[in-house]
């Protein structure tokens, strides 16, 4: 696996975790000024509802896609009255078209239908469209800029009874004449009830391009040190002498690249070869098989040595673990202290050779 070097090694990394991490499929429907634009740039990266105009998919609905973050947002505005059969029939054509789609990234995999609290009414229209929706995608009510609910929640769930589930956000503070202030709050909650309705297939794309819950980044890129982890096992049960920790080497590479795809941070082949050469104190041509392997282990002392050829299966899952819980500590600070999706990868390093260096160190 390592014998074509490193370069491959990085560019199957990076491909493998760029495949498991998908794309996401959103519909977000509502009657125009109910806040959905609001909602989309509270809840995902980069200002998403800002870029553009979006492509036109019907009459009354826009793509919105960026760049490098693995979602597409169909924004469907208008469903006013009038129009609703003619645009209805629309909408109900291109989701099954998706739907049917052999490419799974393709598919519609959730629909928000977004209803204002102020406004304590629900439309036919909004009732025919979550019926329309629920035919093929899971759909989820959203009661934007919440302020007081006054029963109004129940109502929503007794008209739209196909509706998964029913949340009530503030995408937006507000401050109140009497001083008083309203936090945004249902964000993350919305993230975790979608996360719920999506396959599990999605829930990458979903954490990767979703910024209201850190919580929830961490939580889906403990799913890929758990895989690493289980890999690594098998990597150490090959009765290859010499292999184990070569064989290792491609389990915790795909592992680092899977996490930082998680985080929504971009992940590139140099990016990688210079967090692992940095990390791990090897360069050049040391950075292949072996040597790599040994770098890997010179950072748990009494894990073995390289001579020493065969790890045992605990020690290269829990080596693998321990390596991919230091990373997601440091990602997770560096995403706090500053959420963009540019990592400087000799800082990562840095930080992450420390965490290493105080997790194997006995305490004091
Ligand atoms: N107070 C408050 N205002 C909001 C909230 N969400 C959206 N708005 C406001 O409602 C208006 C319409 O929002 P927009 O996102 O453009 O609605 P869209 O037409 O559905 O995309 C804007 O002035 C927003 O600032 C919220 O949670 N609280
Ligand atoms: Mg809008």
């Amino acid at each position: 696996m390592v014998k074509n070097g490193i370069s491959d090694l990085l560019n199957q990394a990076i491909e493998t975790a760029t495949r498991e991490l998908g794309h996401l499929n959103i519909i977000i429907a509502g009657r125009t000024g109910v806040g959905k634009s609001t909602l989309i740039n509270a809840i995902f990266q980069a200002n998403l509802a800002e870029t553009g105009q979006g492509r036109p998919v019907t009459q009354d609905t826009r793509e919105i896609n960026k760049e490098g973050i693995p979602l597409t947002i169909f924004d469907t505005r208008g469903l006013e009255m009038s129009a609703f059969a003619e645009t209805s029939d629309q909408l109900r054509a291109f989701v099954r078209e998706r739907c049917a789609d052999r490419d799974s990234n393709r598919h519609i995999h959730v629909a928000w239908i977004c209803i204002q609290e102020d406004g304590r009414r629900v439309e036919d229209a909004e009732i025919a469209l979550h019926s329309l929706l629920a035919e093929q995608v899971p759909v989820l009510a959203v009661i934007t800029k919440a302020r007081a609910d006054g029963g109004f929640r129940q109502e929503v769930q007794r008209l739209l009874p196909q509706a998964r589930n029913v949340l009530r956000v503030r995408a937006i503070g507000e401050e109140l004449d009497d001083g008083h202030t309203l936090s945004p709050f249902g964000l993350e909650e919305l993230v975790f009830a979608t996360s719920e309705i999506i396959p599990e297939g999605k829930r990458r794309a979903l954490a990767a391009a979703q910024k209201a819950s850190l919580q929830y980044k961490k939580t889906q890129a403990r799913k890929v040190v758990a895989g690493a982890s289980a890999a690594a096992v098998a990597a150490a049960a090959t009765p290859i002498p010499f292999s184990d920790a070569a064989l290792l080497v491609p389990v915790q590479i795909g592992m680092l690249a899977g996490i930082t795809t998680v985080f929504g941070f971009d992940v590139s082949k140099s990016a990688l070869s210079t967090l692992i050469s940095s990390a791990l104190g090897v360069t050049g041509a040391m950075l292949a098989g072996r040597s790599l392997a040994a770098g890997l282990l010179k950072l748990f002392p009494g894990a073995g040595s390289i001579a020493g050829a065969t790890i045992a299966a605990s020690t290269a899952s829990a080596v693998t673990a321990a390596l991919g819980e230091a990373y997601i500590t440091v990602l997770a600070q560096i995403y706090q202290e500053n959420p963009s999706r540019k990592l400087d990868m000799k800082y990562v390093a840095e930080k992450l050779k420390e965490k290493m260096r105080r997790k194997s160190s006995p305490e004091p």
